[in-house]
This record gives C-alpha cells, sequence and structure tokens, in this order.
C-alpha cells in the first residue's frame, strides 16, 4: 500500500489554485521530484499535475519560504482529494532522508533537479557544489538502488539534470558522443553526476537517464542568472526604477531555450522501453549582447545607454560557445521546442514590466526603496 500521506506543515500564503488535475482511469503515477521549488521543479511539477501524477517533492529547510515558483499549485494537504502535490523536508546531503522518503513515497519516477546550478557561484563555494551536484546526485542513486533492493520495485525511473556545461571548451556542435571539457566546478560535478548514472545503469540495471540540457530560460528563472538579469534590467529601466545594469562577459554565445519546453523531454526520456542520455536544445546560438539588443530593443531602448562592464562578473574560465546537437532527441523522443528565441525573449520582457509596474506602486506608495529590489 502507498502511504505517501506525510506532509509538512508548510503554510503558503496568497496561493492561487489550480483546477483540480483530471481524474486518471488507473492509480496514479507517482513522482519524487528533487529541486522542486527551483525553475524546472516549478514547471515539471504543473506538466505532471496535468498528466494526472501525484507529485512529491522535497524542498529544503530554509529561514525563509522559499516556495514562491510553486505557491499558485499548492493546494493545502488536508484537503486530500485536490492535494496531488506534497512537499516534504530533504536534502542532497543528507542521505538518510533520501532513502526514507522513497521507502514513504514509493515513486514511479525521481527526477533529480536539486543543484547548486549558480555556474560563477560554483568558484566560490566549491566543495559545496560538489557536495550537491555530483554526490547529492549519487546519494539519491544509491538510495534507489539499495530502496530497489530491499522492496524489489525495480520498475522505478530515475532523470538526472545534467548540462551543456559538461561540454565546456569542446566546440559546438555538441551532441551525446562530443567528449566533456568542464570549465567550472559545476561543470565538472554534473559530469561527475553523468558518470555515476551511467554506472549505476551498467551496474545494476536501474532505469536511469540522463538529460543534457542546454540553458533554459522562463520569467521564473533566478534573477542572477544573465536571462533574467537583463529582463528584470530591461523592466525597472523602462518604468524608471533603475537606470545601470553591470555584466561581465558579452560575448559568449548560449543556445537558449524555453524551460516549459525542456521539462517535457525530461518526462519522455522516461517513458521510452530502454534508458538512454539525450541532448535537449534548440540548435541555435545567441551571443550575450544579442540577447541585450532584442531584449532593450523590444521596448525602444539602446543596451548600450544603460549596460556598464564590471569585471567581477567574469569567470576564472569560461564556456564560449554552446550549440546544441538535440537530433537523437528529436527522432527518438519526438521532442522540438515550441518557443524560439525572440518569442522566448519577448515572454520574459513582458513579465519583468508587469512586474517592475508593480514594484513601482510599492516605490510610490514609500513601501519600497527604489534601489531595492526584493
Ligand atoms: P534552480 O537553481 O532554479 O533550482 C535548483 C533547485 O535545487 C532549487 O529547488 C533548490 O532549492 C534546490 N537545491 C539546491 N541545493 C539543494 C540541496 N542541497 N538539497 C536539495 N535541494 C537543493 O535550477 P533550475 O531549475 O534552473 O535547474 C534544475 C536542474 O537542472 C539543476 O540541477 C541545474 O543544475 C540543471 N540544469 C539547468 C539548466 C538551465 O538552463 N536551467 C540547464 C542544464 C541543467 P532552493 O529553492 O531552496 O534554493
Ligand atoms: P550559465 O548561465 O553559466 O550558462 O549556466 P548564466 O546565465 O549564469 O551565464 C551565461 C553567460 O552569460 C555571461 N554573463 C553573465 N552571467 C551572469 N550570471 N551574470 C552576469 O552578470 C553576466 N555577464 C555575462 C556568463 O559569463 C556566461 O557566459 C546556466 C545554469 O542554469 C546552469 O545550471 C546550467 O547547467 C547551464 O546554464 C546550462
Amino acid at each position: 500500500a502507498r502511504s505517501g500521506s506525510t506532509t509538512t506543515d508548510i503554510a503558503v500564503a496568497n496561493g492561487k489554485h489550480h483546477s483540480p488535475s483530471p481524474a486518471p482511469a488507473q492509480p496514479r503515477k507517482i513522482a519524487l521530484v528533487t529541486g522542486i521549488t527551483g525553475q524546472d521543479g516549478s514547471y515539471l511539477t504543473e506538466f505532471l499535475l496535468s498528466k494526472g501524477y501525484e507529485v512529491h517533492g522535497l524542498i529544503r529547510r530554509s529561514s525563509n519560504f522559499n516556495t514562491q515558483r510553486i505557491n499558485h499549485i499548492y493546494i493545502d494537504p488536508h484537503n486530500s482529494h485536490k492535494a496531488h502535490m506534497k512537499l516534504h523536508y530533504g536534502d542532497l546531503s543528507d542521505a538518510s532522508s533520501l532513502r526514507r522518503w522513497l521507502d514513504t513515497i514509493l515513486p514511479d519516477e525521481v527526477y533529480n533537479l536539486a543543484a547548486q546550478s549558480h555556474v560563477a557561484v560554483s568558484f566560490e563555494i566549491p566543495d559545496y557544489t560538489a557536495d550537491v551536484v555530483a554526490t547529492g546526485a549519487l546519494r539519491l542513486l544509491e538510495a534507489v538502488r539499495s530502496h530497489i533492493a530491499a522492496t524489489g520495485r525495480s520498475h522505478i525511473r530515475y532523470y538526472q539534470a545534467g548540462s551543456s556545461e559538461m561540454f565546456g571548451s569542446t566546440p559546438p556542435p555538441q551532441s551525446e558522443t562530443t567528449p566533456f571539457h568542464p570549465r567550472s566546478p559545476y561543470a565538472a560535478s554534473k559530469c561527475a553526476a553523468h558518470w555515476y548514472t551511467v554506472n549505476y545503469r551498467e551496474a545494476y540495471g536501474i532505469f536511469a537517464c540522463n538529460g543534457i540540457l542546454f540553458n533554459h530560460e522562463s520569467p521564473r528563472r533566478g534573477e542572477n542568472f544573465v536571462t533574467r538579469k537583463i529582463t528584470r534590467a530591461v523592466g525597472r529601466i523602462k518604468i524608471g526604477l533603475q537606470n545601470k545594469l553591470f555584466l561581465g562577459n558579452l560575448q559568449a554565445s548560449r543556445d537558449w531555450g524555453f524551460a516549459g519546453d525542456y521539462v517535457e523531454a525530461m518526462w519522455m526520456m522516461l517513458q521510452q522501453d530502454k534508458p538512454d542520455d539525450y541532448v535537449v536544445a534548440t540548435e541555435e546560438s545567441h551571443t550575450v549582447e544579442e540577447f541585450l539588443e532584442v531584449s532593450f530593443g523590444s521596448v525602444g531602448l539602446n543596451w548600450k545607454d544603460h549596460v556598464v562592464i564590471d569585471k567581477r562578473y567574469f569567470r576564472p574560465t569560461e564556456v564560449d560557445n554552446l550549440k546544441g546537437d538535440s537530433s537523437k532527441a528529436r527522432q527518438v523522443l519526438g521532442w522540438k521546442p515550441k518557443v524560439g528565441f525572440e518569442k522566448l525573449v519577448k515572454m520574459m520582457v513582458d513579465e519583468d514590466i508587469e512586474l517592475a509596474k508593480r514594484e513601482k506602486v510599492l516605490v510610490d506608495a514609500g513601501y519600497m526603496d527604489a534601489q531595492q529590489q526584493p
């Protein structure tokens, strides 16, 4: 029997509730998502709920609530007929919690999205980054392995959130057969997690897949990644709350897609007959400078009037050029991106203009300092 009713007592204020997900004819599939409070965790959870899954997310203890990205789909667990997303405290640095939640939740699919995911920050906190990104993935794989050994639940499927950063300085186009040459503690840790996943598949026959995802963005992107940092500034400059934007290397090229499209590819990988690794990318690359041109240009601003180069945003080693070859995912999974570069930029700018307008109301009413970003 499934006993996944253990839930935390997190009070989530002001949550707008989704309409209930469709009642499935069969018992709901159960997914366990680490990193559920992140950008991808929120889109994946929406997607899995729309497919009729029960979704359990691990969240880490924080002195502030860190559930902003999933508040709109949160339903109080006391409302047991409607609450199909459940949150539990856990951490990739805590092996015992991982095994305990697997034994309690009995998931059919496990999505390992949790990470210290900021490349520049990984140079500042390399040990911690390796502990969460590399050893954290190993802890979760080992928890899955021992859970299967103890329960015989060998149908369980595992997704590892791999990254195009693993390719590092290897020139594009990058596919599943391109050698890795990581350029940061984050990227080296993701390589380790990649190979742990391959090894657990080969050694123990676990259905484990690596998604090698190129950059994907959205209005929910963390505000210190370059795309969101730019679109937040566009909104605030347009509304008159900010004038300058400090950035680092504008010449790096990235293959930027929309996060909502990419989480579907994660799920598709776990629905195949055999576990495998897949590159997920738009196959189109743009420099940071091009992102500036399109985003500032879309609201009639010239980025050159506002951008100031600041040395502190340069990295000790940079990844210059990423452009994916996702033909395997397109052929085998039938996946392709729905949102292109211009549409992605527009979506992010539009949302951040609206956000800046709301901030302006608070500034004008004296509730917020114009310099202060909440
Ligand atoms: P985010 O940084 O938005 O989210 C990371 C998530 O991991 C958050 O929920 C965070 O919790 C959680 N987390 C961090 N440390 C721990 C820990 N020690 N234990 C448990 N949870 C933890 O990342 P994205 O959603 O953008 O990315 C999802 C995954 O995909 C990451 O692994 C990332 O490295 C990888 N990736 C992302 C790409 C992208 O372009 N977005 C591309 C390729 C790979 P909290 O909210 O409390 O901080
Ligand atoms: P990345 O994303 O390192 O590709 O990792 P990020 O947006 O941080 O950087 C992209 C490029 O922009 C340049 N850059 C700046 N970056 C930031 N963050 N801030 C700046 O001010 C700035 N100025 C220039 C960077 O040097 C870089 O070249 C993201 C993360 O989501 C990873 O977790 C994920 O694995 C990869 O994408 C794929």
